[in-house]
């Protein structure tokens, strides 16, 4: 099956350079989107009205922009043509971030609240950009930038957790564009900073979508991570994420170590309208995961979540029994777990690396769910993580609430840092 990114990669993105990640949108989205769709074997995109009265009663349209029954976008106007634009424009946008894929059998979940996703990743980065990377955007600025001022923005970008080396490189190339005349206003560099930036965390992931051609169903999500991270709060986002788009969810509470876990679970569970499969406390958390899955094929559940314990590694056999917990799964669908995502503590800073790293080795970890982001000013430590690991951060944890996460995006994420103060 084609990824969305393999999609966007192999026809799209040369033809939307022009609205690129951070570019102008085109003139004309709606021939734009027709364009693109013809002649690729997908359907005329075709536009829904679905609204037409203003709280004033004064006419506001909304559209949705549709490929046969799959919503690409949603756009609001006063005139029936604006909305349209706007739905179109949204739904170039989403194609082009592989949100959505065009891929015939795979489920394209629109996010529909891309600017609330938005507005998240800026108010979590708040504290980082207030205390560490505003004075950055102010330091560019400077009248003349001589060593003094490379080597403040140097130190911040390192207090801010960024991680010594990465901090380097990515000054000395900015100070040799800079040095060769390449970047000649402050704009200049501040945009070449956060290119460097964002190229840093993107990686080649293309967005959890639970693939709707039944072979995996369920699919299947192994949650890891050392106690206190906020891993159980995390399931429970996740869980309230793909509920909300229309997916049927289990949980799974395999950690049977601490009586309260499975509890804190059933709350959870209740709270996003979620089953949670949980045995007595001391159980076998291989069994747990056995009857979560075994209920999930039941319930024709589309998404599995398995929360594990998280005991410290060190003194523990927790190790092991992840992998069995792998195992039994796996024997179920030889291609479960799906993903395997770590959650991580962002306050802890570089000491939750070194966690992740045996983590890692135990279990491959396919993605991070970074909680907490919202409780640091260290916002850096995206970048350390990325470098170290080598494991994409899926989701941010924003707040405490269940809606409190976005996906991770790194061009949100750079953009919300590196605002002007
Ligand atoms: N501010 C904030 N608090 C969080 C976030 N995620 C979890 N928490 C809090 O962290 C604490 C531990 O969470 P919990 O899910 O029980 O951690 P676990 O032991 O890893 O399962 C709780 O008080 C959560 O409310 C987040 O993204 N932001
Ligand atoms: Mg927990």
């Amino acid at each position: 099956m084609e990824t969305a990114r393999q999609f966007v990669d192999r026809h799209l993105a040369p033809e939307l350079a022009d609205i690129g990640r951070s570019g102008a949108p085109p003139e004309n989205p709606k021939s734009r989107l027709q364009e693109l769709l013809q002649g690729r074997g997908h359907p005329t995109p075709s536009y829904r009205l679905i609204g037409r009265e203003g709280p004033d009663h004064s006419p506001v349209f909304s559209v949705e922009a549709l490929v046969g029954e799959q919503i690409l976008g949603i756009g609001e106007g006063g005139r029936k043509s604006e909305a349209e634009h706007a739905a179109a424009k949204e739904a170039l946008e989403n194609i082009l971030s592989g949100s959505c894929s065009l891929a015939q059998e795979s489920n394209c979940t629109v996010r529909r609240n891309r600017q609330e996703e938005r507005q998240a990743t800026e108010q979590a980065v708040k504290p980082s950009r207030d205390r560490w990377f505003g004075r950055i955007v102010g330091l560019l600025r400077s009248p003349r930038l001589d060593d003094a001022v490379w080597d403040e923005i140097e130190e911040i970008l390192i207090s801010s957790d960024v991680g010594v080396e990465t901090s380097l490189r990515i000054i000395e190339q900015l100070r040799e564009r800079v040095k060769a005349g390449q970047l000649d206003s402050p704009d200049a560099v501040t945009d070449a900073l956060k290119q460097a930036l964002t190229q840093d965390l993107s990686g080649d992931f293309e967005g959890l979508l639970p693939s709707d051609d039944g072979a995996s169903k369920p699919y299947v999500i192994l949650m890891v991570g050392v106690n206190g991270v906020g891993k159980t709060t995390s399931i429970g986002k996740l869980a309230h994420h793909f509920s909300e788009s229309g997916k049927r969810v289990v949980i799974g509470a395999a950690d049977t170590f601490r009586a309260a876990a499975a509890e804190q679970l059933e709350i959870l569970g209740e709270r996003v309208g979620v089953d949670v499969i949980r045995h007595a406390a001391g159980a076998d958390p291989g069994a747990v995961a056995y009857d979560a899955y075994q209920a999930s094929k039941a319930r024709g559940a589309d998404v599995l979540i398995i929360d594990t314990a998280g005991r410290l590694h060190t003194k523990s056999n927790l190790m092991e029994e992840l992998r069995k917990i792998h195992r039994v799964l796996n024997r179920q669908d030889t291609s479960a777990p799906h993903e395997v995502i770590l959650t991580l503590d962002a306050t802890t800073g570089h000491n939750g690396l070194v966690q992740a790293k045996s983590f890692n080795e135990a279990v491959n970890c396919t993605g991070i769910f970074l909680a907490k982001l919202d409780g640091t000013a260290r916002g850096g430590i995206v970048l350390a993580i990325r470098q170290e690991l080598q494991v994409p951060i899926l989701f941010i944890g924003t707040g405490e609430g269940m809606g409190d996460m976005a996906p991770f995006d790194a061009e949100d994420f750079v953009d919300a840092l590196l605002a002007p103060v």
